[in-house]
């Protein structure tokens, strides 16, 4: 009868293996064990972002999520979600924010789902130490702001920006919003429908319906209603919030009034372009609400015929400016920054068709300045010269 292959080959290596050196039977040991500390970092790496966000958040007493300044609704959006899932596992949170809340889609975004932020100007003005930074990855406009070490940052632009403890950026999503409903997705989070409470629904984790709209609308928002720069994620999780949202919120959102003053500068921007080619450029003058700038470029951009257009307007003494473009030859961000190269006190940056720039006068530096007669020559451009320095910059010669 044949044996047992197997059963031959057990007793032949038995002894051998028995009478093996103690360090090589060491080295086995150790070598075995790393390879199970490996294997529980790397699962404990491919859980989801969720669940690590969900515990960073609770080895904290209290948070302070941050929106960049002048904070849209996908900013909102996102640190409302950040703040409620801080809530959920015990822990406070208050959101905070620098500049204004003024276009007229902010402040519905705000009053209609009654969120209450901070306005920061100082960094001492922050609630607490331990900051989440929402929809922007490196702390700005804020006195102080570049001593702010976050601990988690949640965006999706691209950017050097990380948090100490916890990073998640995705820069091929559409909104930071998506980013945060994925988490309470990951989670097993459930939306409660507009009609329900909270405790009628079976889950650990809810999702309240004033932040399900809110988050849907963010990222409506900034996909331009799911039609530019969104991916997969933004439809996902668009469906996995639809049970919970309120669909009367998100129609007075949506459709906020329009304050004269912002359609006043669009009517000014359009009857005041001076054109070159296909370049436009709009200089509106003294305003008081800056967020009419870059709503203003976006009504120019539809003209027939401009392809490329910058408008700018000034606010206590600085000069703010809002570029749009669909003209491949023209990306606005660059397009910003040389025509504001060398200009004293000038920033710009932006994207390939959107891009934003700001001459501040002296005084209005952290470090403050001489009040000026002459602010015109302190900034070292006249409003003449920056029209001409905006056509040539988008023309290329600069
Ligand atoms: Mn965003």
């Amino acid at each position: 009868m044949r044996r047992w292959p197997a059963e031959a080959g057990i007793t032949g290596q038995i002894e051998p293996f028995a009478g093996i050196d103690p360090q090589l039977a060491a080295v086995l040991v150790v070598g075995a064990l790393t390879l199970l500390l490996g294997a529980y970092a790397l699962l404990r790496f491919q859980r989801p972002m969720g669940a690590r966000f969900k515990e960073v958040l609770a080895d904290r007493d209290e948070i302070a999520v941050l929106m960049h300044p002048n904070p849209d609704p996908d900013a909102m959006a996102a640190a409302i979600g950040v703040s409620c899932l801080a809530n959920q596992v015990g822990t406070a949170a208050t959101i905070a924010y620098a500049g204004q809340i003024r276009h007229q889609e902010n402040r519905a975004f705000r009053t209609v789902l009654d969120l209450d932020f901070e306005r920061i100007d100082h960094v001492s003005q922050l609630d607490s130490a331990d900051v989440v930074l929402v929809d922007h990855n490196v702390p700005r406009g804020f006195a102080g702001a570049g001593g702010v070490l976050p601990f988690a940052v949640v965006d999706h632009h691209p950017g050097d920006g990380a948090g100490e403890e916890f990073t998640d950026v995705r820069t091929d999503y559409g909104s930071c919003s998506s980013i945060v409903a994925g988490y309470f997705r990951d989670i097993g989070a459930k939306p409660v429908p507009p009609d329900q409470h909270a405790s009628e629904i079976d889950a650990d984790y809810t999702i309240p319906s004033t932040v399900s709209t809110g988050l849907l609308y963010g990222i409506l928002a900034d996909t331009k209603h799911l039609t530019s720069g969104c991916a997969a994620a933004d439809f996902e999780a668009s469906a996995y919030l639809s049970p919970g949202v309120d669909e009367d919120i998100l129609d007075r959102i949506a459709n906020p009034q329009v304050s004269a003053e912002v359609l006043e500068i669009k009517a000014r921007a359009i009857a005041g372009r001076q054109i070159r080619g296909s370049f436009a450029v709009s200089d509106v003058g003294q305003l008081s609400n800056v967020d009419a700038i870059p709503q203003a470029a976006d009504e120019l951009i539809q003209l027939e015929g401009v392809t490329a257009v910058v408008v700018c307007g000034e606010r206590e003494g600085t000069v703010y400016l809002s570029g749009r473009s669909r003209d491949d030859r023209v990306h606005m961000g660059r397009t910003l920054e040389a025509a504001l190269n060398g200009v004293e006190n000038a920033s710009a940056g932006g994207h390939a068709r959107m891009g934003g720039g700001q001459i501040r006068r002296p005084e209005a530096l952290p470090n403050g300045g001489e009040d000026a007669g002459g602010v015109q020559d302190q900034r070292g451009i006249t409003r003449t010269d920056l029209v001409d320095r905006l056509f040539k910059s988008m023309a290329g010669d600069i």
